[in-house]
């Protein structure tokens, strides 16, 4: 039996923050930081900050803009942060509310109602709560039956939960899966880092999976999917549930946000994610040149060049590997899947391609597609 992708969905918050808006703000911040601790500075007891450039991002990274929940908070020089205030327990949580409009965008897309869903995997890297589950929560707001849980492989969790729910399928326990990411990146970065204050945005991905002999509609089979994982301390986020009981006694709670050291990520990453992929295709026994397009994650736009480059041994082309993240920025998990969302209504009967995640872990997960009209 075979698992087909049969639609998804995206959400994009309604707030867009440029490059420029971004920089104005942070240099803001850095002239009135090293002017309340000029003292400080000049007497060498604290590092004055400095500044951004909107050049540098775009340069070192492909990024122009980011979308998010909340901008006004991110540009208050008092704040830096995301402006999100706390809902009652009997209100739907934010993540449960933007995953709402992927799922029901994928859902039409598969031509499928709620009630056809008895799998939910919500698949992200930055959950609101530690529970109630959020799969659960967006199964009770969609009425369905079978189960829900949250999973987190930072940012492959959107692949690594394709192949977790076609084992589902796979194994009789369900017909019909949605993998869902939720991924509200702002929320985990410090604004008041030069170093990735521009790096991420927010958005939310809906997949449908389902056993294709119930599938309807014009669909991509799954042919094969590849997971791998090796240690890294180099992008961290050490925010937990012990982190209150971390401090002494008239300590404040720390504050734990993303952290990473982008240029080890990038040459460490960079031929992990190529040796993934050619020992993927090896095994499905398909060349990387019959393939037409790579939906590679989004975290920088020389990373993907470089991958593509390697993989194809030719010069990159936009059409093999398109680029979201200069809309988008990082959006972590849903990176590679808006990627695919926005850029594959091209494909006819039998063209192949790739959707390949990569991030914190280190991890990687690609899963190999067919279009079957
Ligand atoms: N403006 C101006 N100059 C700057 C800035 C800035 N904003 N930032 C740094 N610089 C300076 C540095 O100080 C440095 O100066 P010098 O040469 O004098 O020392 C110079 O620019 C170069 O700095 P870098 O070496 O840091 O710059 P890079 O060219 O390496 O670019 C990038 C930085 C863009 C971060 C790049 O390294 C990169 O993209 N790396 C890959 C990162 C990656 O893929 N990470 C994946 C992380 S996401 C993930 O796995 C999941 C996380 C979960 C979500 C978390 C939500 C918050």
């Amino acid at each position: 039996m075979s698992v087909v992708i049969s639609g998804t969905g995206l959400y994009t918050p309604q707030q867009v923050i440029s490059n420029d808006e971004l920089v104005e703000s942070f240099n803001r911040y850095v002239t009135q930081f090293n002017l309340k601790h000029q003292a400080k500075i000049e007497a060498g007891l604290c590092q004055a900050l400095e500044p951004s450039s909107a050049e540098f991002i775009e340069k070192a990274s492909g990024i122009k803009q980011r979308y998010v929940i909340d901008k006004i908070g991110i540009l208050d020089t008092d704040r830096m942060r995301p402006s999100i205030p706390a809902r009652a327990d009997e209100a739907i949580s934010l993540q449960c509310e933007m995953s709402m409009t992927a799922i029901y965008q994928a859902l039409d897309h598969a031509h499928l109602t709620p009630a056809d869903v008895d799998g939910i995997i919500v698949a992200c890297s930055n959950y609101q709560r530690a529970y109630p589950a959020l799969a659960i929560e967006i199964q009770q707001q969609l009425q369905c039956g079978g189960f829900g849980f949250d999973m987190n492989v930072a940012c492959s969790s959107a692949t690594f939960g394709i192949a977790t729910g076609k084992s589902f399928i796979e194994s009789g326990q369900c017909k019909t899966v949605l993998v869902v990411s939720p991924e509200i990146c702002s929320g985990h970065l410090d604004f008041t880092n030069r170093d990735s204050h521009f790096i991420f945005g927010d958005a939310c991905t809906a997949v449908v999976l389902q056993d294709e002999s119930t599938v309807t509609v014009p669909h991509f089979k799954i042919i094969g999917t590849q997971l791998d994982t090796q240690y890294s301390n180099h992008i961290r986020n050490n925010n937990g549930f012990l982190t209150h009981a971390e401090t002494k006694n008239n300590q404040p709670t720390p504050l734990h946000l993303f952290y990473q050291q982008g240029r080890k990520v990038f040459k460490e990453v960079t031929p992990l994610v190529v040796e993934h992929i050619h020992r993927h295709l090896h095994n499905l026994n398909i060349s990387a040149d019959s393939l037409k397009r790579f939906w590679l994650h989004q975290a920088n736009k020389t990373m993907n060049e470089l991958i593509c480059k390697r993989i194809l041994n030719k010069n990159f082309e936009e059409q093999f590997a398109p680029i979201i993240l200069d809309q988008y920025a990082n959006t972590s998990s849903a990176g590679s899947i808006i990627c695919f969302h926005l850029h594959h209504v091209d494909f006819t009967a039998g063209d192949q391609g790739l959707i390949c995640s990569f991030g914190a872990g280190y991890s990687v997960g690609s899963v190999t597609i067919e279009k079957v009209d």
